[in-house]
């Protein structure tokens, strides 16, 4: 039974590009989530409610996985069925960053060139690097600052509430503006962003300033309020943004220092993806965060030394871990 209130699309690439989003009614979406971690989980879970055909594509063999929605009950997926794929009109990619050109390799033979492809994780770089894989595809970026966390493999909690830009990565996927309220309709407020590296890029520079630091000093987002850390916080935010104007981007420093400072308060709480990561002894995504930042530095011929060294700081805790 499809819930009331529930929104249809044909995929726009099937028929005609300009009026399919207004012909409402007929069709749900096949979905895919290849990587349903904490944040793939969530959507996995609301775009199925909204109505969708939603399968799972992870790491487990099983062909069905179910996921529970805090104490709610659990919702059963098809898992890793070529046939979805196939199917696809949407693979929202929510693998970590460092995951993405492993995960994508082995499906992309199966999919439809019309299928778009969504990358939803933190960091920058990881699209561009596998890009020549997936170009005959509409391509689109998003960032989401909704909080989720997996107590369990079959278990996902959502931590607080955010918003979700997605915007295209390239010229086939600036028709898909209509995905934004299909998903704006399954987990809001999603928007669409005419200048989606303009939002990565900010995403960017909170987690250049969080990231590494809550994961070399072990601590939660909020101890970074502390004193003692104001003068590194202003120079990594100093730093990037000086990359930014030098890349083309739009960047005030005390406009993205006082957006940092605001993550921390909203987020006092929370343990950041880095600080799990070390904490865990797992692959950190220090190499699309800073790394992309020193990367388009040592591009540009920007001095940015204090980046530098937190880089270096996380990757010697990674290499001294495996
Ligand atoms: O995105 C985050 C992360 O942990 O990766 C922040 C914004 C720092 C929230 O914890």
């Amino acid at each position: 039974m499809v819930p009331i209130g529930t929104i249809f699309y044909f995929n726009p690439f099937h028929f005609s590009l300009c009026f399919a989003h207004r012909i409402l009614g007929t069709k749900s979406m096949n979905i895919v989530v290849l990587g349903p971690g904490a944040i793939g989980s969530l959507w996995a879970i609301h775009l199925k409610k909204a109505g969708h055909n939603v399968s799972l594509w992870g790491n487990k063999t099983q062909s069905t996985d179910s996921i529970q929605l805090e104490d709610k009950p659990p919702i059963l997926f098809d898992n890793r069925n070529t046939q979805a794929l196939s199917q696809a009109d949407l693979v929202l990619v929510t693998v970590k960053v460092w995951q993405v050109e492993h995960a994508i390799k082995p499906i992309i033979q199966h999919l439809d060139s019309d299928c778009m492809l969504m990358f939803m994780h933190n960091g920058m770089g990881a699209v561009d690097r596998i890009y020549h894989l997936v170009e005959q595809h509409p391509v689109l970026l998003a960032t989401t600052t909704h909080g989720a966390f997996r107590p369990s493999a079959n278990r996902v909690n959502h931590t607080g509430l955010g918003q979700t830009q997605v915007g295209a990565f390239n010229d086939k996927a600036q028709q898909c503006e209509f995905i934004a309220d299909v998903l704006n309709h399954a987990q809001p407020e999603v928007f669409w962003n005419q200048n989606i590296k303009q939002a990565l890029w900010q995403k960017l520079v909170v987690n250049c300033a969080i990231n590494p630091l809550t994961g070399i000093e072990q601590c939660q987002n909020g101890q970074l309020a502390n004193q003692e850390y104001q003068t590194t916080i202003e120079k990594v935010v100093s730093e990037c943004a000086d990359v930014m104007n030098a890349d083309g981007f739009k960047a005030d420093k005390q406009t993205l220092l006082d957006t940092v400072r605001k993550v921390i308060v909203a987020t006092g709480k929370n343990y950041s993806s880095m600080y799990q990561d070390v904490f865990y002894n797992r692959t950190t995504e220090i190499d699309f965060i800073t790394g992309y930042l020193l990367e388009r530095a040592k591009c540009l011929h920007i001095a940015t030394p204090v980046n530098a060294e937190l880089y270096q700081q996380i990757k010697a805790k990674e290499l001294s871990e495996n």
